[in-house]
Formats: C-alpha cells, structure tokens, sequence
C-alpha cells in the first residue's frame, strides 16, 4: 500500500463530485428524456451519480433525500414531485451543510435559503403561450361560447399549479372562452385516456378545445376522442406542453393542433452549477430555460431537429 500512496492521494484530490439526485418518477415522455439527460450529462462530466426514482411519491423523495444526506453526497438535486411539504427534509440537509439544487419543478419553502438555486421552466408563461394561441385561433371560430376542458398535471405540482393560472389569466381577454370541466390527469396518458373519456360522456359535443397540461394526457385524450366517434384536432382543438416527438407525431397526423416547448434536458446545466456551487462560486437563484411554442403547420419542418 505503501508504494501506492502517491497515487491515493492523486485520486483524492481528483474525488469526483459526488450528486444525490431524486427524481419524481417515470409518468411521461418528458421525465424519460429528463432522466436519460441527467444520467448522460453526469457520465459526461465524471461526476457520481445517485440516481433515485419517487415513483410519484414524495414520501419516496423524502427517503431518498435522507438518505443522501446519511451518504454525504456532495451535493443533492431533486425535482420535487409538489411544492409544499419540504421544510423539514430541506432543514436536515442544510443542518448536514449539503447544498440542494432544485431542477425542474419549485417548491414552496418560507426560508429559501434550503437551496441554492432552480434551474426549469417559466410554468406560467407556457401556460399563458398556450392561451395566446387560443386566442388568437377564437378569432376564427364561429361567434358563440368556446367550451374548454381541461387536463392538469399532478396535483399540488408546480408545473399544474402555473400552467393553470397562465391559461385563466390570459384567456379572460376573450369572454367567450369558457372552461367547463377542469379534473387531474396525474401528467400520464392512461389518466389522461380516462378522464377525456368522462368529459366526453358528460359533455361530448359540448367540448370544442381541450387543454392539456402535457403531451402525453394530451396523447391518451386524443385517443379518447377517436373513441368517441370525434376527430382531434378539428371537432376537439387540442392544445399541450411540452414538445416531446410524440407531439410533433401527432401534429403531423393532424391530431394535436399545438404544443408549447417544455426543455428536459437539464442535465448539462445541472452538472456545471453543481460544479460552481461545490467550488463555493455565487450561483444565480433562479435559471430559467428559454423554450419556444410549435404549431401544427410547423411539425413536419420541425420533428428531425427535436432531440427529445
Ligand atoms: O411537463 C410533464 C412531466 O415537471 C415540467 O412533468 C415537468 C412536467 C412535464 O411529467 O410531462
């Protein structure tokens, strides 16, 4: 052992960095890239990944949390599955001195100085870009009432939280536009299949657009509406978030009419603020990913460039 010292303490100096990540689940297509980001991005940069998926569960987050900080990761990154319940959990990391990145989803804390930074999305602001488009497209339709239904994510997560309040605040500009029926689809296509397929027996030709607060309950939903004997996208207006290719598929076959870009893939970003925040560097508390909105008539031209 002896003879190896020298190259014990090169490896020490070189100890890779060491992050805890906990995320939600597995509950769509966007979390898939979301995952595969993260894990490449930590390969790439030779950091040490503890990768724990919550299944949907905060319970499961808080586990994974502490036990993260038992293993004294460098540093912990979690996307919280909702905003509220994560005082104490956050207390006991800082109390063990391990910074906490936020990625993706925020939380509500009195005392934001339990993490040091959140790196995702302005979840207002798509859903106000998903309205805007609407907006614009009620100029088009015939005078009358214009029947939403509506998808949200998971309850109590901010993703379903803001999306929703970016849709109300702008689509009060027209009064015609009305929601009618507004129920979780818990951000999956099996949920969103089902519930669509309650609206539809409750309100069926009622509906004329619907709202989703991802692409996959937007995908289940248009399965649902075909079901139904009605066609998505010309009988149903569908409108999501996210952007993922299974959006771009069904905009091109005429089935979603828009979907606003969420980006997953923060891994890289993750990785290097990681990186700043272990080497004492001032992070900014907030950076957020700039994202675009893509209408149907664009799919086509844009599908070979989506890398997720
Ligand atoms: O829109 C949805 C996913 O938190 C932004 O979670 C994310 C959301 C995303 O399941 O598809």
């Amino acid at each position: 052992f002896a003879a190896a010292a020298g190259h014990t303490s090169l490896a020490l100096a070189d100890k890779p960095l060491t992050i805890g990540f906990s995320q939600v689940g597995a509950e769509s297509e966007w979390r898939t890239a979301n995952t595969v980001s993260i894990k490449d991005a930590a390969k790439q940069a030779g950091v040490n990944l503890k990768f724990a998926d919550a299944q949907q569960k905060q319970e499961n987050q808080v586990k994974a949390i502490r036990s993260f900080i038992a293993q004294k990761v460098d540093v912990i990154a979690f996307s919280p599955v909702v905003e509220s319940g994560w005082d104490t959990v956050l207390r006991e990391a800082k109390a063990a001195k391990i910074p906490v990145i936020l990625t993706d989803r925020a939380v509500n804390v009195s005392d934001k100085s339990l993490y040091v930074t959140f790196i995702g999305s302005d979840f207002v602001e798509e859903g106000r870009r998903a309205a805007r488009w609407l907006l614009e497209r009620a100029k088009t339709l015939p005078a009358g009432d214009i029947n939403i239904v509506e998808l949200q994510g998971t309850v109590g997560s901010a993703p379903a939280i803001d999306r929703k309040s970016g849709f109300e605040q702008e689509i009060k500009a027209n009064p015609n536009l009305k929601i009618i029926r507004s129920q979780t689809g818990d951000f999956t296509r099996a949920k969103g299949k089902e519930v669509m397929e309650a609206f539809l027996k409750a309100d069926g030709k009622k509906i004329n657009v619907l709202y989703a607060h991802n692409d996959d309950m937007a995908i289940g939903a248009i399965q649902a509406i075909e079901e139904a004997g009605l066609k998505p996208g010309k009988d149903i207006l569908v409108i999501s978030i996210d952007g993922v290719k299974g959006a771009f598929e069904a905009m091109m076959a005429g089935k979603l009419n828009v979907t606003v870009e969420c980006s997953p893939l923060l891994g890289p970003q993750l990785m290097s603020i990681a990186r700043d925040v272990k080497a004492g560097k001032p992070v900014p508390k907030r950076i957020t990913t700039e994202e675009g909105v893509f209408p149907a008539e664009v799919a086509a031209k844009e599908f070979p460039n989506r890398k997720y």
